[in-house]
């Protein structure tokens, strides 16, 4: 029997869906990333496309430079109502707070935000009762009514539901409709191996609200199921009438507790109703498993970076641009390289254990590099310049130089490259830690590594955080032109 596998792999946690029509819709957190919330479409909650990014330009998310890694965008809610679609989300950081856009249009443009000075913490849900009063409930679990044309709160807000007894962090709550009763799902235990999912149903949005006899209705706590941390659930009802959850899981590796290193991933499960409680059946193992998936390419010949591509805190055209030349992506330096929260840097999710990274750069102008990164303080890259290749690893307070070489030609373009692939036998996934190769593709495509590090130190496990594993291109110093970036998953 196959591993479930995610929906949308790589790091996608925190999933809210909306279904218009026979178009679904998904939204996830993107904490100190830039675009923010990024945004999916699908026809069978199985196949998603990402179709652009909720807070896409900088009048919508201003992130300071010392925004911490895993702070900025925290969990969305994403809803359809009275014609427009409405996202709701939490900017964690320097002047953020709760903050509500909308749309006509999911692929954009979205509105300008509209700050919710009087809806406290985190994890916001949207939902409106018959009478199109609009009701913010937020972790904790409480309950504001608010304006969502203005952001006016009205009242203070109010105690809901505190989860199961002794149950920790309850949060990540949405409001459900369903027949004669509304019902307040949440996630608790934290978002680790202690995660799940509860439900309480009541008379009306306000509640009171009774718990599920059978809460919590999904977790994986205390099993050896290969997706763990399961939680931060939404529901959603498909045309037919039946129902399906999302919700963010881990693919842990080595063993158990193992480590992961793709981040919280969007995985989904069958719903069936019994009694006028939900009962949650296994994440599915439909659909195409990730390693089948497509190579990306970039030549960077498009005159935008497409939606997939992500930057740190900000991204200005003065410092990252594919319209200074055509058809190839310059980075201008703005930090000194991965260690820096201001580097600059354009990457995209790591999605599968097992994948190849090539990316063809020319340093005539600078460094440049390909580094995979969790956050500052935990990344391995290798880099270029016209003299040299050196190949670079920080775990926390260390940073080495494990490998370097002069360049023995002229100092034009390379290739930088990295394997990453699952050691140990047999090659899988969930039993062995990875190795990241670094290395050099030359023309005739073969490829020299310069230096083999073991991928546990780059997991969430170790460094800590939210996110996942994400693998970029940065200038390290002056100019650093890519040609093309390749993305190519292997299986094992
Ligand atoms: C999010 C909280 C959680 O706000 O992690 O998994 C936090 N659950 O609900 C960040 O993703």
């Amino acid at each position: 029997m196959a591993d479930p596998h995610p929906v949308i792999p790589g790091f996608h946690p925190d999933p809210s869906v909306c279904r218009v029509g026979d178009d679904y819709y998904l939204a996830c957190s993107s904490f100190e990333y830039v675009p923010g919330v990024p945004l999916f479409h699908s026809r069978d909650l199985v196949h998603w496309r990402q179709i652009g990014n909720v807070l896409d330009r900088p009048g919508q998310l201003r992130l300071p430079w010392d925004t911490p890694s895993s702070a900025g965008i925290y969990a969305p809610t994403l809803r359809h109502h009275d014609g427009r679609f409405w996202l709701i989300t939490t900017n964690v950081s320097e002047g953020g707070g709760n903050l509500l856009v909308s749309a006509t249009d999911p692929a954009g443009p979205w509105s300008d935000p509209v700050p919710l000075p009087g809806v406290p913490g985190i994890d916001p849900d949207l939902a409106w009762d018959e009478d199109g009063a609009c009701w913010v409930t937020v972790a904790g679990i409480s309950q504001v009514r608010i304006d969502p044309y203005t952001g006016e709160t009205f009242g203070e807000p109010r105690p809901l539901w505190s989860g199961t007894p002794g149950a920790k962090a309850p949060e990540a709550p949405h409001l459900y409709h369903v027949g004669d009763h509304w019902y307040l799902l949440i996630a608790e235990g934290g978002t680790e191996r202690g995660h799940a999912v509860s439900v309480a149903r009541g008379p009306g949005p306000t509640g009171p609200f009774e718990p599920c006899p059978a809460n919590p209705v999904l977790t994986h706590r205390s099993t050896d199921e290969p997706v763990q941390n399961t939680g931060h659930a939404d529901l959603v009802q498909a045309p037919d009438g039946t129902w399906r959850m999302v919700f963010l899981g881990v693919r842990p590796r080595g063993g158990t507790p193992g480590w992961h290193v793709l981040g919280r991933e969007t995985f989904l499960a069958p719903v069936t109703w019994e009694d006028g409680w939900p009962v949650v059946g296994p994440p599915t193992t439909a659909g195409p498993s990730p390693a089948s998936a497509e190579p990306f390419t970039d030549d960077f010949d498009d005159a935008d970076l497409r939606p997939s591509w992500i930057s740190l805190r900000h991204r200005s055209p003065r410092h990252c641009t594919t319209k200074e030349q055509p058809g190839r992506l310059t980075l201008h330096a703005l930090g000194d390289g991965p260690d820096a929260a201001d580097v600059t840097f354009v990457g995209h999710r790591q999605r599968h254990h097992s994948c190849r990274v090539r990316a063809h750069l020319d340093p005539s102008d600078g460094t440049g590099g390909l580094v995979v990164r969790l956050d500052e303080q935990h990344h391995y890259e290798i880099e270029a310049d016209a003299a040299e290749v050196r190949v670079i690893a920080r775990v926390g307070p260390l940073r080495t130089v494990v490998a370097s070489t002069s360049r023995a030609t002229d100092g034009g373009p390379i290739v930088l490259g990295v394997d990453v692939t699952p050691t140990g036998t047999p090659r899988d996934a969930r039993t062995g830690p990875d190795t990241l190769a670094f290395g050099v593709e030359e023309q005739d495509g073969t490829f020299t590594a310069l230096a083999a590090l073991d991928g546990r130190y780059l997991s969430t496990e170790v460094a800590g955080g939210f996110t996942g594993r994400v693998i970029g291109l940065y200038a390290g110093s002056g100019t650093a032109h890519f040609d093309w970036f390749r993305y190519e998953p292997l299986q094992h």
